[in-house]
């Protein structure tokens, strides 16, 4: 899975991006131009701490995802529009885009719309996306109704595209995302190779002042996926040894790093979940999606597991840890038999009966 990390200069993304991924020594960039930095990230859930700890499994292994900081996106007309564009055709490719909001005073570091204000920042942003759409639209388009000596049978599913195409115009012209429109599953299939920015799933990431931590989310994030982030700060502790960060970060009121449950937050956004295995030697981590199906999970353990699949046993992660691991759970209805096509659930415990 691959999160790009997008907003207007000096919101943070480079913060949070190092926050997210550990990255120590990383200069900040203010070249012009697109260039995206690539790192892999752990998703340090919790939940995997606990029940590593219950079975005593030997190590820990966490989900990996792919974080893209994504710099050099400007506002604004002309040739910043260009570059913008630019950008952000390079964030066509990842699964979920993280919006970075600044919510920080920093006078060394002057705000490039002059204030802080985070609602009109993520109004820009959403705008740039909107923007960048229309032109790929529009191209598309222009190409589409251009005179042609296409075989007739292609002719026909061009103007079945086209007459999606001018839908996802009409929406973008009038300031909306392309998720704003109605499309069937073989709608999105004529559009998939347009990787529209304004169909993928965002998650806001409110990057706040030290002195902002534990507030409440503001009034315009109500009802998205959202989490505040004091990225700086978290990218600092992040230097630190263990010990120093603990007692750091617990002066400061941050318990766990918001950027662990940020990794989560993203995961939900983007309609992944994880489900786990646990045994001795590992508690293992896997990404599916919400509601995958059980087999499907159990090839993400082995083909082979997923080939031989007989049942899957499953239990919650929560009545584990209540009923306090495997062996007090052996024999008694919590641990449900569930087949092939059981939705799996985030947080489901599975371990799977199959035939070699
Ligand atoms: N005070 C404060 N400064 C921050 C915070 N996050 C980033 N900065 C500073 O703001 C500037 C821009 O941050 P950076 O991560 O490079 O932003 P980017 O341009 O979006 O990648 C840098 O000088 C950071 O040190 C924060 O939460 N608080
Ligand atoms: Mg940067």
């Amino acid at each position: 899975m691959d999160i790009g990390i997008i907003g207007l200069p000096l919101s943070g993304k480079t913060a949070l991006w190092r926050a997210l991924t550990a990255a120590k020594d990383v200069a900040a960039s203010f070249a012009p131009g697109a260039r995206v930095e690539s790192l892999p990230a752990r998703v340090l859930d919790e939940r995997l701490e606990v029940l590593g700890k219950i079975e005593a499994s030997a190590k820990l292994s966490y989900v990996q995802v792919n974080v893209h900081d994504v710099t050099g996106m400007i506002t604004g007309g002309g040739g910043a529009r260009e570059v913008s564009a630019e950008v952000l055709g390079k964030a066509r490719a990842f699964d979920l885009l993280v919006i970075v909001l600044r919510a920080f005073e920093n006078d060394a570091a002057p705000h490039p719309l002059g204030s802080v204000d985070p609602a009109r920042d993520l109004a820009e942003v959403e705008s740039e996306l909107i923007l960048a759409d229309l032109e790929i639209v529009e191209r598309r388009i222009e190409r589409l109704t251009a005179p042609t000596t296409r075989p007739k049978k292609e002719k026909e599913a061009d103007d079945l595209e086209l007459a999606i195409q001018q839908r996802v115009k009409v929406a973008l012209e009038a300031g909306k995302p392309a998720r704003s429109v109605e499309l069937t599953a073989d709608d999105l299939f004529r559009l998939r190779s347009f990787q529209y920015l304004t169909t993928k799933p965002v998650m806001v990431a409110l990057n706040i002042a030290e002195n902002d931590i534990g507030k409440p989310l503001p009034e315009f994030l109500k009802g998205r996926p959202a989490i505040a982030v004091a990225a700086k700060t978290e990218a600092e502790l992040l230097e630190l040894d263990e010990a120093e960060r603990a007692e750091m970060a617990a002066g400061m009121g941050l318990g766990r790093p918001a950027a662990d449950l940020a990794m989560r937050a993203a995961l939900d956004a983007a309609g992944m979940a994880q489900f786990f295995t646990i045994g001795p030697t590992d508690a293992h981590a896997w990404l599916i999606k919400k509601n995958e199906s059980a087999v499907s999970a159990a090839c993400k353990i082995h083909k082979d597991i997923g080939r031989g699949f007989i049942r899957a046993e499953i239990v919650g992660c929560e009545e584990f840890v209540k009923a306090g691991g495997y062996k007090k759970l052996k024999g008694t209805s919590l641990i449900r038999e569930e087949g092939k096509d059981y939705p799996m659930k985030d947080g489901d415990l599975m371990n799977v009966r199959f035939s070699a």
